[in-house]
Formats: C-alpha cells, sequence, structure tokens
C-alpha cells in the first residue's frame, strides 16, 4: 500500500507520486479524450459562468447547465463520453480498490485565472467511496474545510504530479482552488492546471 506524504482535514495527500514521464503520458491520454469530447464551458443553474472548463470520461459524467447540475451519460454536444484512460484507473486501484472502478473521470481545465469556490462533492449516491483528485501542470492553492460551510479551513498548494484523496469522513469535506500560479508548470505548453476528479457515482 502507498502511504500519503501528508494530511489535511483528513484528506489523504501523495505528493510528487507521478513522476514527470507519468505526467507527460497522461496528458498524452487526456488529449485523446478532449478530443473526442471536447472541453465546454459550464454555467450555474441561475446561468453564471464557472471559470473553468471540463468533460469528462467514463459511465457518467458531469455537467452543469441553466437546468442546473447532474450526471449524465452523454456529453452536452450529445456523444458518449469516451472511456476512462488505462493509466488513470490504474490510479485508483492501486490507491482505492481492485473491485470497484469510479463511474466518472471529471477533467476540469484551470486556464488564466479560473478557480473553483468552496463545495462539497455530494452529486453521488454513494459516499462510501472516496474521491481521487490527480493534479497536472500549474500550481493550485486548494483549501480545505469540515463538513459544516464556514468552519475553518486550510490550504496547501498542489503540485503537477500530486494525487489526493477524500475519504471516510473528509469525504463530504467542503474544498475548492482559491488560485492558480499560471505558468507555473511547463507540463502544458500553454500554461493551465488539469485536475481529474474519480467518483463511485451510483
Ligand atoms: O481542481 C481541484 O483540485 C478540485 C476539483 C474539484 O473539487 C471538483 O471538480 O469537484
Ligand atoms: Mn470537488
Amino acid at each position: 500500500m502507498i502511504s500519503p506524504t501528508m494530511s489535511l482535514g483528513g484528506i489523504d495527500i501523495f505528493q510528487g507520486l507521478l513522476d514527470p514521464q507519468e505526467q507527460v503520458a497522461l496528458v498524452d491520454d487526456l488529449r485523446a479524450v478532449i478530443r473526442a469530447a471536447p472541453l465546454f464551458a459550464p454555467v450555474t443553474a441561475r446561468g453564471k459562468a464557472m471559470s473553468v472548463r471540463m468533460t469528462s470520461a467514463g459511465r457518467l459524467g458531469w455537467v452543469s447547465d441553466r437546468g442546473g447540475y447532474r450526471y449524465q451519460d452523454r456529453h452536452p454536444d450529445g456523444m458518449a463520453w469516451p472511456e476512462i484512460p488505462a493509466r488513470v484507473l490504474d490510479l485508483w486501484r492501486a490507491l482505492v480498490s481492485n473491485t470497484r472502478l469510479p463511474d466518472c473521470c471529471l477533467i476540469n481545465f484551470y486556464g488564466e485565472g479560473a478557480r473553483m469556490g468552496l463545495h462539497q462533492d455530494r452529486d453521488e449516491v454513494d459516499f462510501t467511496w472516496p474521491v481521487l483528485s490527480v493534479s497536472l501542470g500549474d500550481e493550485g492553492l486548494f483549501r480545505v474545510g469540515g463538513i459544516e460551510r464556514g468552519g475553518p479551513t486550510s490550504s496547501v498548494w498542489l503540485r503537477s504530479g500530486d494525487v489526493l484523496r477524500m475519504g471516510g469522513e473528509a469525504r463530504l469535506a467542503y474544498h475548492g482552488v482559491d488560485r492558480i500560479r499560471f505558468g507555473s508548470s511547463r507540463l502544458l505548453p500553454r500554461g493551465g492546471r488539469i485536475n481529474l476528479t474519480l467518483r463511485v457515482v451510483a
């Protein structure tokens, strides 16, 4: 079993788990996913644009539009989501489970100025499985609180190749990304940060 390098508010963090070569290979896999299911710009139910762009791989993908946020089995343009890349599933097998694989691999892209407000991941039916999250590219300031909104929070800069596991008590912890350091990594030639979030949905 691989041990986390640190814990933040009950979240296990595996810093530098993916070496530079693995990161490059993963980005190649993701380019293929994005070619088949392009990044789109989600809006909230109130019509406010989110600053990240996103797409998904897997049986289900997460979408947000005027109709609200939800999981669905099609990209907003109508195609089925591509399969989750084998390399990504290997990571899940190593850190979560060999028997139950994730239904969804959400791909978030943070360009310059993008962020994600504090939220809980609670659109899934089953919270017994952890959420696994992979950071690639530019550094992101990740903030985590407790399971109630408004409590104390702590922060850590996530770097390319870091992996985070939110399970147990921390499965429903509030978390978000305050900002990225645009251009801090050379993994993506035009800068930006990619986050993969793997979840069992149902
Ligand atoms: O970008 C991150 O590190 C977190 C993403 C996230 O929390 C989400 O997509 O639900
Ligand atoms: Mn989240």
